[in-house]
């Protein structure tokens, strides 16, 4: 008999923070688990520590949840124990790429018939929010005292130098499929210093206009959800999408004029020249600072001590 997806799902409460990705991602595998036709008894989900580790609790199948960084040795194990299974392993960025990483080359090398599926927000989640092996270079989280000083891992590369057959990101679903009454989309951004400050294109949000009418046609509300940042893209990228799919209110219409309005003017400021701004073109270095930074600001400036600064060379253009 054919399962449909909330046939995958368990009476587990699911206790992730409110808006945690990790709800889409369970709810993501719960479909595909109803569009490969698979039987319950047919998956093993394997998983690693963390909040992502919960995941195996929430999706009806058989659950083995493991130690920190060990899910691909017991996915191994199972596997190669019993071939028939479907053998998904499931774990963060820190588990798999973190403790673990020994683990994901070596698996990679064996290439066996296995699927991974990274979490990957680039902290350690669970314990409140350090860095993990993906958490970009000048990010600061709460968890660590000053910006990431290391360099990111790229979990793509890193698979596809040790041979995962396909390596994956999710991006735009194909199908829409709807478990409930409501529906909540989230836009996260793709950006990258940081990933959600991100002002999305109309030509990329173009595609989502009609999967969102669908979507609105089969249930009883839509939620859309973009990361905003102090750049406000957020605003913007809403009431496009919302003018694509024609349900703009006036006032709505007025925001977004205005909200066109002023980036039109911003672009301009971008290209003034630093004459229109009225300083001479002799100026020193020093008188040039003082004519646009406040005095205020510049004197809390200059009491920052050198070691306290970092340099990005990828910011210098
Ligand atoms: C051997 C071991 N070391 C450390 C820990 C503490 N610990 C629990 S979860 C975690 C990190 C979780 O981060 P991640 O794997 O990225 O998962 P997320 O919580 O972000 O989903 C750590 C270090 C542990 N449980 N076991
Ligand atoms: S701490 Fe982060 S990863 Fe964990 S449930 Fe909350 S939002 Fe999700």
């Amino acid at each position: 008999m054919a399962l449909k997806p909330s046939d995958f799902k368990t009476d587990v409460f699911a206790d992730w923070c409110p808006g945690c990705g990790d709800f889409g991602i369970m709810t993501a595998l719960q479909i595909a688990l109803a569009e490969l036709g698979v039987q319950p008894h047919q998956v093993v989900l394997v998983s690693g520590i963390g909040c992502s580790g919960k995941e195996a609790h929430n999706v009806k199948a058989y659950g083995v949840h493991t130690l920190h960084g060990r899910t691909l040795p017991f996915a191994t194990g199972i596997k190669v124990a019993n071939p028939d299974l479907e053998v998904i392993a499931i774990g963060g960025d820190g588990d798999g790429l973190g403790i673990g990483a020994g683990h994901f080359v070596s698996t990679g090398r064996r290439n066996l018939d296995i699927t991974y599926i990274i979490h990957d927000n680039g902290v350690y989640g669970l314990t409140k929010g350090q860095a993990s092996p993906t958490l970009k270079l000048g990010l600061k989280t709460k968890a660590i005292p000053k910006p990431n000083i290391n360099q990111a891992l790229n979990p793509i590369a890193l698979a596809l130098m040790t041979a995962y057959t396909i390596v994956d990101e999710p991006l735009l679903p194909s199908d829409i499929h709807l478990t409930s009454d409501i529906a909540y989309l989230r836009w996260h951004g793709k950006g990258s210093r940081p990933w959600y400050d991100y002002r999305y294109g109309v030509d990329e949000l173009r595609p989502w206009a009609p999967k969102v009418q669908t979507i609105a046609e089969k249930v009883q509300k839509v939620y859309g959800y973009f990361n905003n940042h102090y750049h406000g893209y957020a605003v913007e990228n809403c009431l496009q999408i919302m003018e694509m799919m024609g349900s703009l209110e006036p006032r709505q219409v007025e925001a977004k004029a205005k909200i066109e309005s002023y980036r039109k003017n911003s672009v301009q400021q971008t290209f003034s020249t630093l004459e229109s701004f009225g300083p001479p073109k002799d100026m020193s270095f020093r008188s040039l600072i003082e004519y646009f930074v406040p005095a205020e600001r510049l004197k809390r400036a200059e009491q920052i001590q050198n070691d306290e600064l970092q340099v990005d060379r990828k910011s210098v253009v």
